[in-house]
This record gives structure tokens, sequence and C-alpha cells, in this order.
């Protein structure tokens, strides 16, 4: 591909595995595995992979997945079967460990198994290309599932393969900080350093009247006296229609901070693209160009960097996203300056184009084409709103400063 070279001075790796995009979640589900089908095809379709390492990722084992959740949820994940015969005699379990309705977030489907041990496997086989030293910056795309819990499934997140990335991380450095700039709330990883110092979370997301429910300004870890852990937990509840001269403003101020007053060794990045206007699920309002910015400021402290997929519903704008943001990490400007319409159009050779060819709109890399959806009630941020925000991260990162 014309131009594409590896970038100077560090490695990009890419971790992945084509056997997820083939798995189904059910018909009407809006969490689709072959979102990362069509961000595979243009990662490709652009050649960037001939700046990256690439890596055809192995599933992870149960026992790698036990360094977190607990056996008896693995158990019923590996051999619970989709026929309704089976779960019948497994309704107990169900109930335990994925609350099923007919309306479930967490269906039980075919695969399922096969399906949470490759985008684990990518996860970590990445979070090992950084800490052995071969990648500067490892991404995996088929993970940043942040709902999952010890022993439950929870929101389209059935294993938590941030957690086990994480956990990974630990054994090389001391401290790791997680970003989570999904629409909704890391509350699983949240979860599980909750009452450590050596992981600090930072989620952006909606708050209020959105799932999980999670992530109000005053969850800021262990309220205990002295408690470890307490204040590494920050949370940045948003709401409706938050926009990318907002949000960019508040990410540096807030991310900014935290870096400086945590100083970790490692980050790891969930990039979750529902965060976009025009996602089936999310109400905030950016697009591509702010969300690749976010990525690009963290790039910029120079440290390991793990990137990491999670939410995003309407797929073209994942893969655009995501192909973005692999080219941000790699150094690769591919579209126009402007965020807006890209002179650089998908190539012809990209299988599955036509999707990209949506009514009436340039197929640019960064032209998002379903964005600025009218929102029933979106916010509107006044300098003061921002300031308060901000001042109240600020804040509470006066008290892990020193
Ligand atoms: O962060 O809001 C909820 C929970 C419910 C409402 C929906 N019903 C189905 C269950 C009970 C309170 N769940 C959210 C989960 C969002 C998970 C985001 C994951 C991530 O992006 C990381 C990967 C939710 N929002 C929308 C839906 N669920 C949802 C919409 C449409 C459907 C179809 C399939 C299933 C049932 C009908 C479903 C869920
Ligand atoms: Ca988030
Ligand atoms: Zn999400």
């Amino acid at each position: 591909q014309l131009g594409i070279e590896r970038p100077q001075g560090y490695t990009v790796s890419f971790h992945y595995n084509p056997k997820v995009e083939q798995h189904h979640f059910g018909s009407k589900h809006p969490m689709k595995p072959w979102r990362l089908q069509l961000t595979k095809q243009l990662v490709f379709g652009y050649g960037l992979h001939y700046a990256m390492d690439l890596n055809e990722s192995l599933p992870a084992e149960h026992r790698d997945l036990a360094e977190f959740h607990d056996n008896d949820y693995l158990n019923f994940l590996q051999y619970i079967k989709s026929d309704d015969q089976t779960q019948k005699r497994h309704q107990e379990e169900l109930n335990r460990y994925v609350f099923t309705d007919e309306f479930n977030d967490c269906p039980i489907f075919d695969g399922i198994w096969d399906y949470v041990t490759l985008c684990t496997g990518a996860t970590l086989e990445a979070a090992h290309a950084l800490s052995s030293g071969e990648s500067n910056i490892a991404i995996s795309w088929s993970g940043g599932l942040h709902h999952a819990k010890k022993r439950q499934a929870s929101g389209f997140c059935y294993v938590n393969d941030i957690v086990l990335a994480i956990q990974h991380l630990l054994q090389s450095y001391t401290r790791v900080l997680y970003i989570d700039i999904d629409v909704h709330h890391g509350d699983g990883v949240e979860a599980a350093f909750f009452n450590t110092d050596r992981v600090m979370t930072l989620s952006y997301h909606k708050y209020g009247e959105f799932f999980p429910g999670t992530g109000g300004p005053d969850d800021s870890g262990p309220k205990g006296f002295e408690e470890p852990g307490a204040y590494f937990s920050l949370n940045v509840p948003l709401e409706d229609g938050i926009d990318d001269s907002d949000y960019g403003w508040l990410f540096r101020k807030v991310t900014g901070k935290t870096i400086e007053v945590f100083k970790p060794e490692a980050i790891v990045l969930q990039c979750g693209a529902d965060s976009l206007g025009g996602d089936r699920l999310g109400k905030f309002n950016l697009n591509i160009k702010a969300h690749g910015s976010c990525v690009e400021y963290v790039k910029s402290r120079n440290l390991p960097l793990l990137m990491l997929g999670g939410g995003g519903y309407t797929p073209r704008n994942v893969a655009r996203t995501w192909c973005h943001e692999t080219a941000v990490a790699c150094n690769v400007q591919l579209g126009s300056d402007d965020g807006r319409a890209s002179s650089i159009e998908i190539p012809n050779f990209v299988p599955y184009r036509a999707a990209f060819e949506g009514a009436g709109n340039g197929n640019g890399l960064l032209y998002p084409e379903l964005n600025i959806r009218k929102l029933q009630h979106p916010k509107t941020y006044t300098r003061e709103d921002l300031e308060n925000t901000a001042a109240r991260c600020l804040e509470q990162l006066r008290h892990i400063e020193g």
C-alpha cells in the first residue's frame, strides 16, 4: 500500500482471530461480532498491516480465565448449550449467572465458549506483547468487555478480558491506569480493582437512567478511613448529547491530571465506539475524529499502551472508528484534517465496501454519516458545567497526589 510504513522508534502489534467474527448473539441483538470483520477489512484495505506486527491469537484456556473468574461460572459457560431442553435443566444456573428471560442482554448462543475464549485470547496475547517488550502499543479490538463480573455475565459481556489483561500487566508494572471511553460505565473493571491503589480506573460515561446505573460522581473507591484504593476509582458522569469540543476538553483536562498524579507505568484504553453520535444505543455526539483524538492524547504519553474495543452498535461507524484509531496508533494519517468528509475514500478492494456506501453520503473514512442524531433532550453544557465537572475530578485527584 502506498506510503504505509512502520512507525519510527516503536512497535505496534495487532491481535485478532477471524473465528470470533462468525459468532451471533441472536438476530435482534445489538452486539454484532461481524463489526470486527468490517474493522479488519478496513484496516487491511488501507494497508495498515504494513505498519504493524500481526498476530493471529490462540483462544485463551479455562485456566487463564480462572485467574479472575469463578470456576463454577466458567464450567457453566463452557458446557451450557443453547437449546431449550438443556436450558430448562440448568434453569437455576442460568438465573444465577446470566438472568435469562426472552429479552436478554447476555443470551446463551452456540459457540459461546469459543467466542469468550477467542476475545480473551487476543487481549491476553496483546498484554503479553507489551509486558515482554515485543510491542509498545498492542491492539485487540475484540476485547474491552468491561461489564463481566467474577461470577456473572452482564451487559453483553461474559468474560472480563480487561481485568485478566490488567492482572497480567501487574506482574511487570507497578501501576496500571485504565481509561474507558465507552458510553457505558466500566463497572466490572472498577469492581475488580476497587480495593487496590496499583490500578486506577477512569471512566467517562452517560449517567442517569442508563445502564449499568453505577459510576456516579461520588463513586471514588472504598470509603473506609485510609482503605487501599480510596480515591482510585475516578468517574466522569456525563449527559446526553455531549459533543466533540466539550468531551475533548474534559478528557484532556481530567486524563492529563490523572496521568500526572498517578504516574502509571502502563495504560489500558477501552475504546468503546458507542460514544459516537448516531450509535444505536449510545447518546453522545462525538465524531470519529474527536473519539480518535482521545486515543492520540493517551498515546502521546509514550507509555506501554493496550488498546481495546468494547461497545459500538452502528457497525459501519465502529469499523471506521477503530480503523482510524489503528492508524493513529501507527502514526499514519488516513483522512483529511477537518474531521468530516475525508479526502481518502474507502479503498475499492475492501471486501464489503458496499457496506460503507451510506445513503447519499461520501464514504470517506472519517465521515460519520449517521452522526448528529436528533436527541430528545440534549444537554447543552455551559462553561460552568464543564468547569464544575473538571474541578470535582481534580479535587478527587488531590487525595492521591504526592
Ligand atoms: O458497555 O439496559 C439494560 C438492561 C435492561 C434493559 C434491556 N433488557 C434487554 C434487559 C434489562 C436493563 N441493558 C443494556 C446493556 C448495555 C450493554 C452495553 C455493553 C457495552 O457497550 C460493552 C460491550 C442494554 N441496552 C440496550 C439493550 N440492552 C438491548 C437492546 C436491544 C435488545 C434485543 C436483544 C436484547 C433483547 C432485545 C437487547 C438488549
Ligand atoms: Ca466509559
Ligand atoms: Zn457500551
